[in-house]
């Protein structure tokens, strides 16, 4: 990897072997790369600012305690720009899959934002043609807390014109590029050729996404206690206009983000909820 983009120190290696890996860098616990046979499936920025400060713009940003604007802090929440600790190192398992556990506690940062004694458990898990991000949201609070979440998931694409979404068909969305009005998605296959800001209400648990050619790519999205699917893609206009986005970005991106962002989870004092992103390269 490129050492000026990726201050050592900052990026847990993970391999699997015959070209699947995955990067992680512990600014947001943000996965920034997973290869499969050599093929990278995440699309990062070469404009992201990697100073331990901003977002990482691309890979996996974990969205939590809140999802969007949020009047007690930054947009998206705090969990994507603070610094995760790794609680395992990567092992690998007895099928020779690897394993790394994150976490990340509530601090004086987070509870002058937001009162709440929190921990989020965030396992990764790379197979041969697997990506599962698990997510574990504990109330170590004496009051119930609630919150929404999302892992907001930047998929590589060779272009975004043969670009398809399988899955969505005949679900409501709300579409934030027209104050949230809802929509209902008649197609089978979407394809994107426009900006797109669209939240996607009780989503079945698997989506498909595909695109080529020159690396044709299908990717197999299958969630767990995530029932709202967002579908973000930029456009040239709005790409150009955050700093830290390729200007051309937009043409080899689709973010698919699984959430529970429409109805907030409450957890009493001592529950957890969990919550899980299974990413297969299919071919
Ligand atoms: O997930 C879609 C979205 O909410 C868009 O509205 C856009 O704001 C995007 O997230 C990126 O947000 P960010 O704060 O990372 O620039």
């Amino acid at each position: 990897q490129d050492p000026k983009l990726y201050p050592p120190g900052d990026i847990v290696f993970l391999d699997r072997g015959e070209g699947t890996t995955a990067l992680i860098h512990l600014h947001g616990a943000t996965i920034i790369s997973w290869k499969c046979n050599g093929v990278e499936n995440l699309y990062l920025s070469q404009s992201s600012v990697f100073d331990n400060k901003k977002a990482i713009r691309g890979g996996v940003p974990v969205v939590f305690p809140n999802f969007g604007p949020w009047p007690l802090g930054p947009q998206h929440g705090f969990a994507r720009i603070k610094r995760w600790s790794i609680a395992v190192p990567p092992r690998k398992d007895h099928n020779g899959d690897v394993i790394v556990l994150f976490t990340l506690d509530a601090d004086d940062e987070t509870l002058a934002m937001w009162n709440y004694k929190f921990k989020l458990v965030y396992t990764i898990v790379l197979t041969p043609t697997t990506l599962m991000s698990t997510l574990v949201v504990h109330n170590k609070d004496t009051k119930s807390l609630g919150f929404t979440c999302l892992l907001h998931t930047y998929f590589r694409v060779a272009n975004i014109e043969t670009t398809a979404i399988e899955g969505l068909q005949g679900l409501i969305f709300s579409d934030k590029l027209k104050d949230g009005k809802e929509v209902k998605e008649t197609r089978k296959q979407i394809t994107v050729d426009k900006n797109y800001d669209r939240v996607y209400k009780d989503a079945p648990k698997t989506l498909f996404i595909s695109s080529g050619p020159d690396p044709a790519r299908n990717i197999e999205l299958v969630t767990f206690n995530f029932p709202d699917i967002v579908v973000w893609n930029p456009w040239e206009q709005k790409a150009k206009e955050m700093s830290d986005f390729d200007d051309d970005g937009y043409k080899e991106m689709i973010c698919v983000e699984p959430g529970k962002v429409i109805v907030p989870i409450t957890l009493e004092a001592g529950q957890q909820y969990e919550c899980k992103q299974t990413l297969i390269c299919k071919l």
